[in-house]
């Protein structure tokens, strides 16, 4: 397949992994790169000497291209964004934040910027920043999410801007990656489907959570305190909501989540964890490699596509 991201990226299939914190390690990303998609290692809130070894982990399992994800609230963003430069990784997303600062270094050393976006206003802020692409990220994602649906943010900030775009948010199957393409993006981003596949380091816990999941599991904590972040619900996110909605003090409800994504995802900790998900974790049953699901999808949305063409009896 051949969209302007395949062409941008260098890639065979127009799928990227998302850069999930604690989740997107080297094993991951090398995986979903050396399968023909985008992989990203996750830099979320370690510090650069952790991201740097990262990088050359995953340089040393391929040779094809990979990313970063650099999330702007680490308080060692500045490092991690020189490691990425002077690395010069093939492409940088961003997330939580605008990334604005550093893109004119990036850029002069080649390295592609991609940053996230939850608003037409930040796509095209970004776009005259000189973003390559954006990712358009609907609010169906795990993790720190915007407000706008992936079917309501994706159409829109196409128009808005002449650089291609990525839609990411409620994307696990063939189906979702056709729609993707009828709102007008280039490709997708997926976070979820890739926390079950084989490659994945998380805790077998996490994984079995995940493929468990029914539709209604999901959680937003935060909503009051501007840092809305979507998990599978346990025990965390019903004291959190609780507490929420008797108008604890932030101080209090970050208490709930200190440490809490990598008490999931290293401890296996599905009580008082963050276990991060999107809403489409109701949709993920099995665990494959990374080079079965890429083939598996690429079959599917084959599938999606001509269906609709039957429709019209073409
Ligand atoms: O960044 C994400 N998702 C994330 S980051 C993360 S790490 C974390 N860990 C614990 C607690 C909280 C976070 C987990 N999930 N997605 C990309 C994304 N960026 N979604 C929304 C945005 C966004 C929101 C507001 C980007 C920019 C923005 O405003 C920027 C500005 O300056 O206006």
């Amino acid at each position: 397949m051949n969209t302007e991201i395949t062409k941008l990226l260098g890639i065979q299939y127009p799928i990227i992994q998302g850069g999930m914190a604690w989740v997107a390690e080297h094993k991951l990303a090398s995986a979903v790169s050396e399968a023909g998609g985008f992989g990203i290692i996750g830099a979320g809130g370690a510090p650069a000497a952790w991201v740097e070894e990262q990088i050359w982990n995953a340089k040393k399992r391929t040779d094809k291209p990979f990313g970063v994800n650099l999330m702007l609230m680490n308080p060692e963003a500045d490092q991690i964004a020189e490691v990425i430069a002077k690395a010069k990784i093939s492409a940088v997303t961003t997330g939580a934040g605008s990334p604005e600062k550093y893109m004119e270094r990036w850029k002069s050393m080649g390295v592609k910027v991609i940053p996230v976006v939850a608003s037409v206003a930040l796509a095209k802020r970004m776009e005259r920043a000189g973003a390559d692409a954006v990712v358009a990220e609907g609010t169906e994602s795990g993790g720190h999410i915007g407000e706008l649906t992936t079917m309501a943010l994706v159409p829109q900030v196409c128009d808005a801007v002449q650089i291609p775009v990525i839609a990411a948010g409620g994307i696990a199957d063939g189906r979702g990656i056709a729609a993707a393409f009828m709102l007008g993006a280039k490709a997708v981003q997926m976070g979820t489907r890739f926390i079950t596949t084989e490659e994945s380091t998380v805790h077998p816990n996490y994984k079995e959570r995940v493929l468990q999941a029914k539709d209604i599991d999901s959680k937003v904590t935060g909503r009051g305190t501007g840092h809305p972040v979507r998990c599978l619900r346990n025990q965390m996110t019903n004291l959190y909501l609780r507490k929420e909605a008797e108008g604890a003090s932030f101080e209090e409800l970050e208490q709930l989540t200190l440490g809490g994504l990598r008490k999931a995802v290293v401890e296996g900790d599905m009580q008082s964890g963050s276990i991060m998900a999107g809403q489409i974790a109701g949709l993920v049953h099995e665990k494959l490699t990374c080079r079965e699901l890429l083939e598996k999808l690429m079959q599917q949305t084959h599938e999606a596509l001509q269906n609709v063409n039957t429709l019209f009896g073409e």
